[in-house]
C-alpha cells in the first residue's frame, strides 16, 4: 500500500517535536538511541515497542547491544518518512 512522504513543513514539525530523534545520513529515516540500566531493562522496552509496532502495523529497524537500543524508523511503503513514523516515534518515546 502506498502512503505519502512527509513534505518539508511536516518534516520541520517532526524534528521540532520529537526529542533526540535525528535524520539518518543518506536515507529518508530517523534514528534515536535509548540507554537502560541493563539488558533486562532494554529488552523490556523492546517488548513494549514490539506490541506498539503490531498495534500500529508499523515496524522498527533496530539494533541492541546489552543496555543500548538504537531504533530507525522509515516507511517502506512511502519510500521515506511518513506520518506513521511520527506516530510510532511518539508512542515509543511514551514507552521509554
Ligand atoms: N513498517 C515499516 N517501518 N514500514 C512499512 O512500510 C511497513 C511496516 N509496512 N510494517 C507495513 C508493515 C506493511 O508491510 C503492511 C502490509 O501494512
Amino acid at each position: 500500500m502506498s502512503i505519502a512522504r512527509l513534505n518539508n513543513q511536516e518534516r520541520s514539525v517532526l524534528l521540532a517535536t520529537l526529542k533526540d530523534w535525528h535524520l539518518v545520513e543518506g536515507r529518508d529515516a530517523i534514528v534515536k538511541t535509548f540507554r537502560f540500566a541493563d539488558f533486562v531493562a532494554a529488552f523490556g522496552f523492546m517488548s513494549r515497542v514490539a506490541l506498539l509496532a503490531e498495534k500500529h502495523d508499523h515496524h522498527p529497524e533496530w539494533f541492541n547491544v546489552y543496555n543500548r537500543v538504537e531504533i530507525t524508523l522509515t516507511t517502506h511503503d512511502a519510500d521515506g518518512l511518513s506520518q506513521r513514523d511520527i506516530k510510532l516515534a511518539t508512542a515509543i518515546d511514551a514507552a521509554f
